[in-house]
């Protein structure tokens, strides 16, 4: 049975189930895309984001803490209309989870928490947009989505493979996410460019590793990357996938990373021939005075909506 997953606050609780999830949603004056009632309220909602300002790790430059808040007031001054899908994306209702309150908890009692409430909402359904914070918290999301989806593969977006089994002195450490995916299911992992000497050693079969330095000399990787995937997808996306020109504002920067429209082509594919059931953003760290990575935030936040309900249905298709 569902667990409880009530958070205090003012927003509005919804009780999907007598028995129980409980989830309360921000009214339109703090929610993503400033959507009215009717397009935000959990119950009518196809899709759930959850803000997660989980950051304990972070290694480098911090902030990852008030990603979450940022995309969010961001995609408040977006238009809801997207001219390449035609479409008004927020029709299939969007609902902003308040951001998770971890109440003082730390590594893996935080972790089980964000598990435990993802778990909670993608057993309605739902499809789930996490927001970090760090990635750390990819673990508990992949781990809820593999509740329901045994045969889930996760796609990682990303500068850094996040491979050593530790660091630091911890297992939950941002560097080690992938490490820990790679003990619940299949993944790929694209646009690396900084790494382990060994890594790959240790890896589960199923496993794959797309170096940036191989895909941008041939773009057959698309295919390949969908090859390899199942059915369902669990996406993952830390923001350093992106070239720091277009994506300063995370805690690790690597040059020689990617774009919008070449990511946005490909990220149609995946959710046009895959069913992608949950998803994630992460790492973003807010640089004040900077607002164009918060939009870059957002909006991608948003087109990977529009690509889950629409992409495979409009005039470009
Ligand atoms: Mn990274």
């Amino acid at each position: 049975m569902p667990r409880g997953a009530a958070s205090g606050g003012s927003g509005k609780a919804f009780n999907d189930q007598p028995g129980y999830v409980m989830i309360k949603t921000l009214s339109q004056k703090d929610n993503f895309l400033d959507l009215p009632e009717e397009l935000s309220g959990f119950q009518k909602s196809q899709v759930v984001i959850l803000p997660i300002p989980f950051e304990e790790s972070t290694t480098f430059m911090q902030g990852t803490q008030n990603g979450p808040q940022a995309i969010i007031t961001a995609s408040r001054h977006l238009e809801d209309y997207d001219d390449e899908l035609d479409a008004e994306p927020c029709r299939v209702g969007i609902a902003t989870a308040e951001p998770l309150d971890l109440d003082g908890m730390q590594g893996q009692n935080a972790l089980d928490r964000i598990e435990e409430v993802a778990a909670d909402i993608m057993q309605t359904g739902k499809f789930l947009v996490g927001l970090g914070g760090e990635h750390t918290i990819t673990v508990p999301l992949v781990r809820a989505a593999h509740q329901t989806f045994h045969d889930l593969t996760v796609l990682h977006m990303d500068a850094h493979s996040d491979l050593r089994d530790e660091y630091e002195g911890s297992k939950l450490n941002h560097a080690c996410v992938m490490a820990r995916v790679n003990e619940i299911c299949d993944f790929v992992s694209i646009g690396l460019r900084s790494g382990l000497q060994d890594e790959g050693r240790d890896l589960r079969p199923g496993a794959r590793l797309f170096y940036a330095y191989d895909m941008v000399r041939d773009s057959s990787w698309q295919d390949r990357v969908l090859d390899h995937l199942s059915d369902n997808v669990y996406l993952t996306v830390d923001l350093d996938y992106f070239d720091p020109a277009v994506m300063p504002a995370v805690g690790t920067p690597e040059p020689g990373g990617f774009y919008w429209y070449d990511t946005l082509e490909f990220l149609r594919k995946l959710m046009r021939e895959k069913n992608v059931v949950a998803c994630d953003v992460v790492e973003l760290s807010p640089v004040q005075d900077l607002v164009h990575p918060d939009m870059f935030a957002a909006k991608l936040v948003y087109k990977l909506i529009g690509y889950r309900f629409f992409g495979r249905l409009r005039k470009y298709g």
